[in-house]
């Protein structure tokens, strides 16, 4: 955990025609050759990611995409892993040639304003071409020695659009106690947790207490109801992992509020409210209604894995329905959404929060219920009134 996650940086989007210059944009402004670059159209296939501490902006993370306009025999299959950046990006570079906005330039402008993704436009090639608009960064990307102000230009430029959440998110549990209040993690070990450390959600909320000047006691499941005993006044909050969410709540007496890490992380990568209602849809499935379980990273299965088996039993037990349960993982999402009528989405500790965005923003387009594995797991067990009322939702 020395670097930031790549989840948590600033995701920052280069597109534009093929040979306007994205990937000499990229090489000027992270000082080094990131991207290859050529004169032939095309040259950059997949997406090129590259992180750098931008300050006072913070960490970012840049996606150097293959262009629009690829005629070759693989430029549509490359204009749609570009078409994914959108999915994921915070804020769109759009890389002109001068200052010619063309069909695809329009293009790229029309489909970043229909994902809200606030865009910059950068006049690229200034050595040669004359440029008379006003809207943009005017760049010759290979000037070396115009870095500097190329990227004091950026950085203003890019505070006065960036998503007001970037700078201003919402604290992933901070804000649910007082200072110096006392929280208690359950965090239980079992074969599924990784050997010698903590998952991601876990170490970043002990992190966020400690920004926040609270006091945090961690303990295994077993431990938990005598360690409450040793409490003069109760916890401020108690945390547990979704998988013993039932447990904890039967043990927390009523007046101490409780929820999951996966709730914490809905609401910090998403919007719990709308999770939770997405939930209510599991108690309306019928049979051979589909649900999709949608992961975010390609992460290998265990036997008893919690989305490839867990929720699916727990679900079919629940409903009592023959459910048709479909799974995607990774950067894909399904293109119709609205062939469910269930979605369930992982925590996706490993991506931004605009990609969990994203996928609400399709579904709710399709008309298509959403929810996340936490807040699906808490309503399996009966629980879920009980751990959203910390973020003073009422079921
Ligand atoms: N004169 C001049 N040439 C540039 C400038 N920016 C890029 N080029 C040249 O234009 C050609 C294409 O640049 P790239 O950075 O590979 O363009 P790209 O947009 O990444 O192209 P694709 O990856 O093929 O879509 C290269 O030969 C660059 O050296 C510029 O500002 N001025
Ligand atoms: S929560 Fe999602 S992104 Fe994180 S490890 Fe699990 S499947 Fe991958
Ligand atoms: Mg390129």
């Amino acid at each position: 955990m020395q670097t930031t996650p790549k989840s948590l940086r600033l995701h920052i989007a280069l597109l534009g025609g093929v040979n306007a210059g994205k990937s000499s944009f990229l090489n000027l402004v992270t000082g080094q050759q990131t991207s290859i670059t050529s004169e032939i159209a095309g040259t950059t296939t997949d997406v090129v990611e590259k992180a750098q501490e931008l300050p006072p902006l913070g960490p970012v993370l840049w996606l150097d995409t293959a262009g629009f306009g690829d005629e070759s025999q693989l430029g549509d299959k490359r204009l749609e892993k570009t078409l994914r950046v959108l999915d994921r990006a915070d804020v769109a570079l759009l890389i002109c040639c001068g200052d010619n906005i063309g069909p695809e330039e329009k293009n790229i402008i029309a489909l970043a304003a229909q994902k809200n993704i606030p865009l910059i436009k950068i006049y690229n090639q200034a050595d040669k071409y004359q440029i008379k608009a006003d809207d943009g960064i005017v760049v010759n990307s290979t000037d070396l020695s115009s870095r500097d102000t190329v990227l004091n230009n950026l950085k203003s430029a890019l505070i006065k659009v960036c998503p007001d959440n970037f700078f201003n998110s919402v604290p992933l549990l901070g804000d649910l106690a007082p200072q110096h209040g006392n929280i208690v993690m359950i965090i239980p070990l079992d074969y599924e947790a990784p050997k010698g450390r903590l998952i991601m959600p876990q170490v970043q909320a002990i992190r966020d207490c400690l920004d926040h000047n609270q006091n945090i006691t961690v303990v295994k499941e077993d431990d938990y109801a005598a360690v409450l005993q040793n409490f003069k006044n109760p916890p401020a909050l108690v945390v547990c992992d979704s998988q013993v969410v039932d447990r904890m709540v039967a043990e927390t007496p009523e007046n101490i509020p409780c929820t999951t890490f996966s709730i914490l992380m809905a609401r910090f990568k998403g919007d719990l409210e709308k999770m939770v209602k997405g939930a209510q849809m599991i108690n309306r499935l019928q049979d051979h209604d589909k649900v999709l379980i949608a992961e975010s990273c390609t992460h290998h299965a265990m036997e008893d894995d919690i989305g490839r088996v867990k929720i699916p039993n727990w679900l079919k037990k629940k409903t009592g329905k023959n459910l048709q349960i479909d799974h995607v993982s990774g950067c894909d999402f399904v293109k119709n959404p609205a062939d469910y009528k269930l979605v369930i989405q992982c925590g996706g500790c490993t991506v931004n929060r605009r990609e969990i965005l994203s996928r609400i923003y399709q579904c709710e387009q399709a008309g298509v219920a959403i929810t996340n594995y936490g807040v699906c797991i808490s309503e399996l067990k009966g629980v879920l009134k009980r751990v959203v009322e910390p973020f003073g939702i009422k079921l």
